[in-house]
């Protein structure tokens, strides 16, 4: 069976279509993905974020992948809160190096009272320096998903990780719907949601496409989607899950573009592992965003130098928001969809 992408906006994915496009000849898909990517963005220009730790280690919570869970024993020195100069140096070297938005990440299961008011301290700095913000800190209620709407907070990360079935393998000490709750009232209050997962947790490929069903059938797409690829890190209990097969990685990025055709889809976490051939590839499916800098939260990035090596081999530049010539603006509605017919014969 052939399945013919449309490239419109949809909500009502099923799983047999999902499974379809995984099922391509691997060019048919990276085709018709190229094409749905190429009338919505300009395909050579990507944006970048960069990632800062604030609060560093003893989460409660038991996400196997994790390497800030107190649950397991790694090799992390863990930091309460940073103070807020810090903060607002590492934002004003991340921009300096070229970054837009400003990502700041801590290991809770949830915000506490007392630092949550710093928080929104530093997403107020980070505006001021004319950056976008993004947090990712757990769990929210409905007064903390307010207030961070109130300071102006751009973006907030919160991602799904893997699919309904394979969650509990992954996590125990909360649910798939305790998630799906938390997006549910950010998305209301009109913060932008990042929201994706992670690849290589010993997953099937149906649960990669269940995963992106649950993103894509959200009433409204994520802004932003990461596609991470597991970070192992010794001491957590996904140390040593088989590695997933690059090109299966590629075809998921290439799979995402087409069911979000106008969300920025994130090539994230993993990066220092893959290759200059497979990070093309996923450009070329349509990832359009990635972190920029040493260091992601606890774990080593791929190298600046070695980014700008590749960004300048590929003609990529890093201005995606900011291209005049970009079609794809946050605020249309429609996505533009492809115009070859010869894009959607497979
Ligand atoms: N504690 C908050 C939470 O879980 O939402 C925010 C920080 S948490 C580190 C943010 C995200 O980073 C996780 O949801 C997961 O998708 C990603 N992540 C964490 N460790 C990772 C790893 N080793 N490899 C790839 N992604 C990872
Ligand atoms: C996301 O999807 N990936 C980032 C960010 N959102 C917060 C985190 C990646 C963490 C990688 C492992 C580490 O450095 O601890
Ligand atoms: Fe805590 Fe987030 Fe790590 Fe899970 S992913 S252990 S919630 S920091």
């Amino acid at each position: 069976m052939t399945f013919q992408a449309t490239g419109e906006l949809r909500h009502n994915w099923d799983i047999s279509e999902v499974q379809a496009l995984f099922d391509l000849p691997l060019n048919d898909l990276l085709f018709q993905a190229h094409t749905i990517h190429r009338a919505n963005f300009d395909p050579n220009s990507i944006q970048i974020s960069t990632l800062l730790s604030i609060k560093t280690g003893k989460c409660s919570e038991d996400c196997g992948y994790c390497s800030q869970s107190a649950h397991h024993n790694t090799d992390l020195e863990p930091e309460s809160l940073l103070a807020l100069d810090k903060v607002i140096s590492a934002a004003r070297q991340a921009k300096s190096e070229g970054a837009d938005r400003f990502c700041m990440g801590a290991a809770w299961s949830r915000p506490n009272k007392r630092d949550f008011p710093k928080v929104l301290e530093m997403i107020k700095a980070v505006k001021s320096l004319d950056m976008e913000s993004c947090v990712t800190l757990g769990m929210l209620d409905t007064e903390q998903v307010q207030q961070l709407k109130e300071v102006g907070l751009d973006y907030y990360n919160h991602n799904l990780d893997t699919s309904p079935e394979f969650y509990a393998n992954v996590i125990s000490t909360r649910t798939f719907q305790d998630r799906l709750d938390t997006l549910n009232s950010v998305q209301e209050a009109g913060i932008n949601v990042c929201s994706g997962g992670i690849l290589g947790m010993g997953e099937a490929r149906k649960d990669r496409c269940s995963l992106l069903i649950q993103l894509a059938n959200m009433s409204k797409h994520p802004d932003s989607v990461p596609i991470n690829m597991l970070v192992q890190v010794e001491g957590t209990p996904l140390f040593g899950a088989d590695a997933i097969d690059p090109l299966e990685f590629v075809r998921t990025v290439a799979v995402a573009r087409i069911m979000m055709p106008m969300s920025v889809v994130r090539l994230s976490a993993g990066r220092e592992e893959m290759s200059d051939e497979m990070q093309a590839m996923c450009f070329f499916a349509g990832a359009n965003s990635v972190f920029y800098g040493e260091r992601l939260l606890t774990t080593d990035n791929t190298s600046t130098n070695r980014d700008q090596k590749l960004f300048e081999n590929l003609g990529i530049n890093t201005q995606l928001e900011k291209n005049k010539d970009c079609k794809n603006k946050s605020s249309r509605q429609q996505p533009v969809q492809a115009q070859s017919t010869s894009a959607n014969i497979v």
